[in-house]
């Protein structure tokens, strides 16, 4: 069936990977409407071969439109969510507005696609540093749950949008050049540093982008009781999210049994070879579907073959955010 879409935010990196997905996957629309804010009113851009205008979002900008894809940030989500609604549309988000709501699905296609068909209007797409580390950690938990889980990401400045990936390049440029870093879209330097991710920290001390895992995990895995705990770093790669992630099962389990189910696992390419030391770097994952999972080994400090630990490298751009949403979009159709 073809349907009326929107994009919402079409003119961010996640809303011009949301076109290069869409084409790439022939997703079956009708029309599309490109929507952003009033600053980019007018502009033009091609799909497909097509050209079209972007047009300022309004609440009118739904009518007559089936699923709405949003990348525009929260505010946004939170300000145009009636409108798709009671223009009969339902609203993907990628933005944290709802992600927390109970009557929102917050899905991740490989581990809870049943959840979609509860929606009321929105389904929640997670966080980019959740979903990297979930479709890794789903086939494994389901085949022996996992009890607790220790995660430290590595994330890119894709992360903070295009703007942050730009300064990533002239900080860079500057900093070799011996010019002064400017930091307008990170408060701090990014180009040959890192530092903890600057979220707001919440009153126990962990930042937003910490207990975003913690939180969207229990509702994604539907287990409240997990036990988990994560620290989030900036890093200064461009769009790639790495995530070191330490793993205490219910029973036993070998590095072998890992790899061999995460081999079959869907979204997941094992890269894990030992001979050569060749385990997944951001630049793997670049611009890739699926998610690079090595460095797979036991945990001995957990007792009776318990532990695991992974290395993980994801797009944040597409897995983490576009590619996710339109194949929640693709089971609406
Ligand atoms: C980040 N996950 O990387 C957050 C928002 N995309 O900063």
């Amino acid at each position: 069936m073809s349907c009326n879409i929107a994009i919402a935010g079409v003119t961010g990196a996640v809303g011009q990977e949301f076109l290069r997905i869409l084409e790439e996957r022939d997703f079956p629309f009708s029309s599309v409407k490109m929507l952003a804010s009033a600053r980019s009113h007018g502009k033009k851009l091609t799909f497909k071969g097509r050209e079209y205008t972007v047009e300022e979002m309004t609440d009118k900008s739904f009518d007559g439109v089936d699923i709405a894809l949003f990348s525009a940030g929260g505010s946004r989500s939170r300000e145009f969510a009636d409108a798709v609604k009671k223009a009969g549309a339902v609203m993907v988000d990628n933005s944290s507005a709802f992600r927390m709501d109970p009557d929102t699905p917050l899905v991740v296609p490989e581990v809870n696609p049943e959840a979609i068909k509860d929606h009321k209007g929105i389904i929640a797409n997670p966080n980019c540093s959740t979903i990297i580390a979930l479709v890794p950690i789903w086939p494994l938990h389901n085949a022996n749950p996992v009890k607790r889980m220790v995660v430290s990401t590595y994330q890119a400045a894709s992360g903070a949008g295009q703007a942050a990936m730009d300064e990533l390049a002239l900080q860079s440029k500057d900093i070799l050049a011996g010019r002064e870093a400017r930091c307008e879209a990170f408060p701090y330097q990014i180009a040959f540093n890192l530092f903890c991710h600057n979220s707001d920290l919440k009153p126990n001390g962990y930042n937003e982008e910490e207990m975003k895992m913690v939180n969207e995990t229990r509702k994604i895995f539907s287990c409240p009781d997990i036990a988990i705990t994560c620290t989030c770093v900036r890093v200064p790669v461009m769009r790639a999210h790495s995530e070191s992630i330490n793993l205490e099962f219910d029973s036993p389990i070998t590095a072998d049994e890992v790899r061999e189910l995460l081999s079959t696992a869907p979204g997941v390419t094992v890269l894990d070879d030992r001979e050569n030391n060749r385990f997944p770097m951001p630049i793997d994952a670049d611009g890739k579907d699926d998610v690079y999972v090595g460095h797979i080994r036991q945990d001995e400090s957990i007792p009776d073959n318990r532990g695991i630990n992974l290395w993980v490298c994801g797009d944040q751009i597409r897995k983490g955010a576009a590619l996710n949403a339109v194949q929640i979009a693709e089971r609406l159709v």
